[in-house]
């Protein structure tokens, strides 16, 4: 994001623009819609994707005409939220809006996704008019009882911040929500009523605030890292998926070069700095990983956690790690925490930076690089797990951006060494199917320069799948590859019996979807033996349009990482799942 105009101070109003010529004016003072849009462009959003509805209509304006955000249209609200989440986890912060109650209420499973998993929505919704909303009008998209604070309350949930904007409160509203949602990096609930939209904002004097570390805490805060690093004969640092969010892959691996120490990354973080790094020491997934990379993780005198990792129960395999809390030191997006000490107002960046002057007298860290996995099996063999992910992994190149969704896929390709600059997405914590198809729009929108590759399940798939037509629309070029294995096999496989009817799916002709979505010029095929899988990748690869494999897979055949989790159930799901 452009933080260029966050040092200046703001004394508005400015003059309305138009998007045929950015510098005329109508004379007229900047609406309070018009005053939204600009503000959030300045924070370097380009694209706003949306559903537009009749009390949304003066946002949806606003986007039209203002030079420097472009609408994207999309099929639902739901799909919206993931685009949006995807690209703002690229872009550093995205732009969503929807109509009330309706439109919001569908968007709120991605937003509450990208609020779990720390990805900045500002998320503008328009509401009936202040006018109407006084005379308590029974009016569309309510209970037809005269409230309209009630779905206020639900959106703001999902948020971390959230403002009810009128013209006098809108100039202050906004530098407080973007400060806050910036922050804490999650979602800012942004609603305005329809006629105080078109009104002129109130001319105020803003400052708008700069994320700055206290000096004293941060002193203190490293003086006690530095403390614990000097004392401590291992170290192992986890960089944070918060790392990637806010853009600090570089700062992360110059403050972990500077301490020599090996670093481990869960499945959140996958491929967040390069996986050929000399002090790379494996994925960690606790009983899941490869034993040197479990020992070098649960035998560390000090686990060095760089943003905020998310130890649940999918990246823990379970919770089957045996991680020691009081050997971790934790820095968070705005604090530090070692045991019970906590050192408030102090930000990642700046602690990254200071990290990177620490020396440690632990022995440097080198790892043995292994072998890439090999691509096994003949090309007149079905399509298998056990060759399928390595071949995945042999397709994938530098410059490449996986998306990942929640599924056997993401417990099949995870444990792949990728190659260097490719970037990983994956919506672990939060884990709503669905969200990857999504996501991979916004995505691919979001860096034109990298080619997107979606790797789903097509259970996932069914639930935001419309959204290709959009990909096609808006001229994004993803790889999307689907597995189809005849229903919810994830959900088969953590479960005694694997044939419950519910997880079968309605058997869709996925290879026919481009098509039927307005895709024509994509390259599409649907595979069944590896052959026709590597000659169907080979041509998506060289296809400039989009392209979309469906590759048929056994009902029950499943990576490694997933018949692991059915020993687990109990763990996962309590005595009572046994
Ligand atoms: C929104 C939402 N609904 C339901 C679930 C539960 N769920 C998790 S994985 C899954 C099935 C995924 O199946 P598929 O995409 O076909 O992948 P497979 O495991 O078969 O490869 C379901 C239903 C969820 N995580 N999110
Ligand atoms: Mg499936």
């Amino acid at each position: 994001m452009s933080t260029d105009g966050l040092e200046m101070k703001r004394s508005y109003p400015m003059r309305e623009t138009k998007k045929e010529n950015a510098e005329s004016s109508t004379g007229k003072a900047t609406s309070v819609i018009d005053y939204i849009v600009q503000r959030l462009a300045d924070e370097g959003i380009t694209d706003c994707f949306g559903v537009p509805g009749d009390y949304a209509f003066p946002v949806c304006d606003a986007v039209d005409r203002n030079p420097k955000i472009r609408w994207v249209g999309c099929s639902n609200e739901l799909n919206a939220s993931y685009a949006a989440d995807g690209y703002a986890r690229v872009r550093g912060a995205a732009m969503l809006s929807t109509t009330y109650a309706v439109g919001e209420l569908s968007a709120i499973n991605g937003v509450m996704g990208a609020k779990a998993e720390r990805s900045l929505v500002y998320h503008v919704v328009g509401m009936p008019s202040y006018q109407n909303q006084r005379l308590h009008k029974i009016m569309h998209h309510t209970f037809g009882d005269g409230v309209f604070g009630n779905f206020v309350n639900i959106s703001a949930q999902a948020a971390c911040c959230h403002a009810v904007i009128d013209p006098d409160n809108c100039m202050i509203e906004m530098e407080r929500v973007i400060a806050e949602a910036r922050r804490n990096n999650q979602p800012a609930y942004i609603v305005v009523p329809a006629d105080y939209a078109r009104a002129p904002v109130t001319p105020t004097e803003v400052s708008p605030v700069t994320l700055k570390s206290d000096e004293a805490s941060l002193k203190k805060a490293v003086a006690a890292i530095a403390e614990r690093v000097r004392g401590a004969k291992s170290i192992v640092a986890f960089p944070a998926f918060t790392v990637a969010r806010l853009r600090l892959q570089k700062e992360a691996r110059q403050a972990i070069e500077a301490l020599g120490c090996p670093f481990a990354t869960t499945t959140m973080e996958k491929c967040i700095i390069d996986e050929s790094h000399p002090q790379f020491a494996g994925l960690y997934a606790g009983a899941l990983s490869a034993e040197k990379t479990r020992k070098i993780v649960e035998d560390a005198e000090l686990v060095l956690d760089l943003g905020g990792i998310s130890l649940n129960d999918e990246t823990t395999a379970g919770f089957s790690g045996r991680l020691d809390p009081a050997r971790f030191v934790s820095i968070g997006l705005n604090d530090v925490r070692i045991g019970e000490q906590v050192f408030g107002n102090v930000r990642l960046p700046d602690v990254l930076a200071a990290l990177a002057k620490l020396k440690s007298p632990a022995p440097p860290y080198r790892r043995t690089p292994e072998q890439a996995q090999p691509v096994n099996g003949k090309p007149s063999d079905k399509i298998t797990m056990d060759p399928l992910y390595p071949r995945y992994a042999a397709f994938i190149r530098p410059d490449d951006t996986i998306v990942l969704e929640t599924g056997s896929s993401s417990l099949g390709l995870p444990p792949m060494t990728l190659p260097d600059d490719v970037q990983v997405h994956i919506q672990m914590l939060w884990g709503s199917i669905g969200w990857a198809t999504g996501a991979a729009f916004g995505i691919a929108l979001a860096d034109p320069n990298r080619r997107t590759i979606l790797i789903t399940g097509e259970g996932s798939h069914q639930l935001t799948a419309n959204e290709i037509g959009n990909m096609g629309r808006y001229g994004a070029n993803p790889i999307i590859l689907v597995l189809n294995n005849d229903g919810y096999m994830v959900e088969r496989a953590l479960e005694p019996n694997p044939d419950w009817s519910y997880n079968d799916l309605a058997k869709w002709r996925y290879a026919d979807l481009p098509r039927a979505l307005g895709c024509a010029d994509w390259v599409t095929a649907r595979v069944e033996t590896l052959g026709e899988l590597d000659a169907a990748m080979k041509a998506a690869r060289e296809s400039r349009s989009g392209a979309y494999i469906e590759v048929i897979g056994g009902r029950m055949d499943m990576p490694k990482a997933l018949a692991f989790a059915h020993t687990r159930i109990k763990e996962l799901y309590g005595d009572a799942a046994v």
